[in-house]
């Protein structure tokens, strides 16, 4: 007879091809073995192991959708996916790392590059040899890139970098980093928005760490600054101009947040339903009173239909029949929806729920830092409304 999967209602899992189903697994089992045992400390510490870049790599988890050509896997897009899931379970710091790895760097070289920064980069990407990081946001524009005041002037043989990127996943121990900039042909040209690739030795170039956050705290994060740094013309994107560069990026790793967050409120509401049946309050477990119990109802419905619509959204993708708003839609909806139930897991727990030791707290914490990275919860709500409408409503008119 039917029964009724209370982690998995609408049994979307079942619905998952044999190769996808065996990466989830993998990624599964290392997350929990390998992540989980490091999570509490690099929270408490701010500190993230750089020799999970190469675990992840050995095991095929970074870049997993590029050519084997280049060091992928070749997996789906599901897959890609399903790895974010397992991963951001334990921590959203670590799927950061893997999302800026796989979609922010690797995808743009793949995508954008020459043959030669192809095979220079995307092998020792995969494996986790080097690390990369991906600039775009400035201290003085965020949700609006397309104000970028970094430049890179014509020289002989090579672009002059100037400017910073603030708020850089990665950046403090990248070794590459691709970096946008407006590219002038002279001093006195507008510029257009072209990719380069830095490297972490070049002069003139540093990466302060950001120290201090309070989301976030197992992913490194810092700035990137450009004084007069020389990137040769081999290390510049050939075609790719404007604002479609950096946005073909982030289509895929807005993608996978959509997924990763689907792992961080399972694994919050997981936990206040097992709090909730062992801790006894008057008597009884806690389990038992009416509004406990619709507060899972609420968390598995809404876990519900972040599951669909992640996994219909791959289907999609893998299908070739995506488009960005459909990722705007997905990514908004469930980091708006993973931060509300890991706050409200986070209750369930009461003071237990703030000690790092059950690892509600940070989930919350991280979301914060998720719901406002790739596009905040509202910029991708006017994203939507101008789809919805055909009025852009970015910029005040009047
Ligand atoms: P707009 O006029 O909308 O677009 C300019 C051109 O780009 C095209 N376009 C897209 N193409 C592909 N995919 C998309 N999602 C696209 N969105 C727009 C558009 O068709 C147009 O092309 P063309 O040929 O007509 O010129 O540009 P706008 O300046 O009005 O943009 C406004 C807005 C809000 C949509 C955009 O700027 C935006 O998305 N802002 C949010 C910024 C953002 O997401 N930053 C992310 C930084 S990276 C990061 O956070 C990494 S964290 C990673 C981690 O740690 O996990
Ligand atoms: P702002 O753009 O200043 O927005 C502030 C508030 O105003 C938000 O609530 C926003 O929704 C709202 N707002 C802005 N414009 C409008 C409008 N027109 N109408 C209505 N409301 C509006 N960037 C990278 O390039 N690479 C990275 O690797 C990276 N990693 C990150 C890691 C972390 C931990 C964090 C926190 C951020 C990271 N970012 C990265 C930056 C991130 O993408 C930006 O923070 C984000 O795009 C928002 O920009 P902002 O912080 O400047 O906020």
């Amino acid at each position: 007879s039917n029964s009724f999967n209370i982690d998995d209602p609408f049994l979307f899992e079942s619905e998952l091809g044999e190769d996808d189903r065996m990466i989830m697994e993998t990624a599964r089992e290392y997350a929990q073995s390998k992540l989980e045992p490091r999570a509490l400390k690099g929270n408490q510490e701010e500190y993230f192991d750089p020799e999970i870049a190469k675990e992840m790599g050995d095991l095929g988890l970074l870049g997993s959708y590029l050519d084997p050509k280049y060091g992928g896997t070749g997996a789906s897009q599901t897959a890609y996916g399903l790895i974010a899931r397992e991963v951001e379970r334990v921590d959203s710091g670590y799927r950061s790392f893997m999302s800026v790895q796989s979609s922010l760097v690797m995808l743009p070289i793949n995508e954008f590059g020459t043959e030669e920064q192809k095979e220079r980069f995307l092998p020792k990407l995969a494996t986790g040899e080097l690390i990369g990081c991906f600039g775009l946001t400035e201290p003085d524009h965020g949700s609006d890139p397309g104000s970028m005041s970094t430049t890179a002037v014509k020289t002989d043989g090579g672009w002059i970098l100037n400017g910073a990127k603030m708020w850089i996943t990665n950046s403090p121990i990248a070794d590459v980093g691709i970096v946008w900039a407006k590219a002038k042909e002279s001093k006195d040209d507008d510029g257009e928005i072209r990719g380069f690739i830095v490297e972490k030795d070049m002069d003139g170039y540093s990466a302060p760490a950001t120290k201090h956050k309070m989301s976030l705290r197992a992913s490194e994060t810092g700035e990137m600054v450009f004084e007069d740094v020389f990137v040769p013309d081999e290390n510049a994107f050939p075609d790719i101009r404007g604002l479609k560069g950096p946005f073909t990026c982030l289509n895929s790793a807005r993608y996978g947040i959509a997924w990763g967050t689907v792992g961080a409120a399972e694994f919050c509401y997981q936990k206040a339903r097992q709090y909730v049946g062992e801790r006894k309050q008057f008597g009884h477990p806690i389990a038992a009173n009416q509004l406990p119990q619709t507060k899972l109802a609420n968390m598995l419905t809404d876990i519900t239909q972040m599951q669909l619509l992640a996994w219909r959204l791959g289907k999609l993708k893998d299908e070739g029949r995506s488009h960005h708003s459909m990722v705007s839609l997905a990514k908004r909806n469930n980091c708006g929806t993973a931060l509300k139930i890991a706050r409200i897991a986070r209750d369930m727990h009461g003071a237990n729920g703030i000690t790092g030791e059950y690892r509600v707290i940070h989930h919350v914490m991280n979301l914060e830092s998720v719901n406002t990275y790739e596009g905040t919860y509202d910029i991708h709500g006017l994203i939507l409304g101008r789809e919805i409408t055909d009025i852009q409503a970015f910029v005040p008119r009047g």
